[in-house]
């Protein structure tokens, strides 16, 4: 979460903000970019990650109308792409998981060069990067929009717990294992269930709970859980966290404890999972105390963090994130280098919908810079965060830098988005799968700010 301390960039990054920054890179020519034989390829642009920001970002820059054909290229190793803001309503039974990839190859406009190779290494001081194949690929700007890992090893014992059929252990961070969540929901008649948050920093920090809600209103529509009466319900529910409150921002955090409490809840803060052996999840507290909880159902978070080629590269901040300005969104040493998503040092929660706008204005800055001018610090931030907390009601967290709320529709409406609402859910569940597969991922989608043309 972003405003936890131990992995909060705020202060690194405001340190590193004194630096004053380099002048801007004068348009460049192919033949100034590297030594004519360090590379096999060269790209205008060249855009490392063919995910949500990897695919915005690339299309966006298509459609400027600026590219000819093979000017920009997208790497990317993976064979499907994933609708990852989906998998939270599969761990809850309400979508299936196939239902939410495609193929990969195919969502790339045939107008940009595809590369589906993983990247070795970055050569960011003479602009090219090398692909696990020993191949070279050289560049003008370079966007790295790669994600970030998740680190199932991070909690001993929980790689063979999730493969295991049988063990009661599911996580919805993981394609492989959302859909196992559902099944050990269904499967709960009686006993504890733990739902964990780590400490550090995770995709979309309300996800861990958001399950939660899902698997509680399975429970209440079962009769296996009354929220009046939680001490005689047959099923137990923990939220055990490593962080200090239920969400980062003070103003939704404030409702959805309030609604811990209202459903009977336990919530366990400070807590972090670190091994799992059997039955037994064990914690350690903030204060260094061992906790050991039995459980009969634990969907366990694991920690994550950015890629190798990315924390061991010249790019990284020194938590290993790319080291970009937090409002231009460019690399702070590397002018025509550019990072947007999971994998950019940015003190915001890290989801899809703070992609919506990140890249609008990732990519009106890279365009300005190939114009030798400069860059604009227009990103405040934003993010989302539609929490499912059950009844079929999503409560909309939207906020910017700080934890501010930033509504949408309180700012139109004159609602307040900690009140959860059916119209949110129907958003979160219909409206945004299909805005990012029809128009997000064709770069014609800036989230709040509607359409792009
Ligand atoms: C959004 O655009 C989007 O992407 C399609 C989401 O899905 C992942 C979101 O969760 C949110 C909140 C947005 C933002 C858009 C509006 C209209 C609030």
């Amino acid at each position: 979460m972003f405003r936890n301390p131990v992995t909060c960039q705020v202060a690194s990054c405001a340190t590193k903000r004194l630096v004053a920054p380099q002048a801007a890179p004068a348009v460049r020519h192919f033949a100034t970019v590297s030594p004519v034989d360090a590379a096999s390829r060269s790209h205008k642009v060249v855009v490392v990650g063919g995910g949500s920001a990897g695919l915005s970002v690339s299309h966006q820059l298509l459609r400027s109308g600026k590219f000819a054909k093979e000017d920009i290229a997208v790497v990317d190793p993976a064979e499907w792409h994933h609708y990852q803001p989906g998998w939270t309503l599969v761990g809850g039974g309400l979508k299936k998981k196939e239902d939410l990839r495609q193929p990969l190859a195919p969502m790339i406009d045939p107008k940009l060069k595809f590369y589906n190779h993983k990247v070795g290494t970055f050569t960011p001081e003479q602009n090219y990067i090398t692909l696990d194949n020993g191949d070279k690929i050289s560049y003008d700007q370079l966007v790295v929009v790669p994600g970030f890992h998740v680190d199932l090893t991070s909690i001993k014992g929980l790689p063979e717990a999730l493969a295991d059929p049988k063990a009661p252990v599911s996580t919805i961070y993981q394609y492989n294992y959302c859909d196992k969540a559902i099944t050990t929901i269904e499967a709960l008649r009686k006993g504890n269930a733990i739902f964990t948050q780590p400490t550090g920093i995770v995709k979309c920090a309300g996800a861990p709970q958001k399950v939660m809600w899902l698997a509680w209103d399975h429970w209440r529509r079962a009769g296996l859980y009354d929220s009046k009466n939680p001490a005689a319900s047959p099923i137990h529910i923990t939220f055990a966290t490593g962080l200090p409150t239920m969400f980062g921002v003070p103003k939704y955090s404030a409702k959805l404890d309030e609604l811990r409490r209202e459903r009977g809840v336990e919530g366990l803060f400070q807590h972090d999972l670190v091994s799992i052996d059997g039955n037994t999840a064990n914690f350690v507290r903030a204060d260094g105390e061992k906790v050991a909880r039995k459980f009969d159902l634990l969907h366990a978070v694991p920690k994550m963090g950015p890629h190798a080629f990315v924390k061991n590269s010249a790019l990284a901040d020194q938590a290993g994130y790319v080291d970009v300005d937090q409002e231009t969104l460019r690399h702070k040493k590397f002018h025509n280098v550019w990072s947007i998503g999971d994998a950019a040092a940015l003190p915001t929660s890290k989801t899809a919908a703070a992609i919506t706008s990140q890249a609008p204005v990732m990519v009106s800055n890279l365009l300005r810079a190939i114009e030798g001018k400069e860059a604009e610090p227009a990103y405040d931030g934003y993010t989302s965060c539609p929490l499912t907390v059950g009844e079929n009601k999503v409560l909309l967290a939207e906020f910017k830098y700080g934890g501010i709320p930033k509504e949408t529709f309180g700012d139109m409406f004159g609602i307040d988005q900690a009140t959860p609402r059916r119209a949110f859910y129907h958003l979160k569940k219909d409206f945004f799968p299909w805005v990012y597969n029809k128009y997000m991922v064709k770069g014609q989608w800036g989230g709040p700010k509607g359409w792009i043309r």
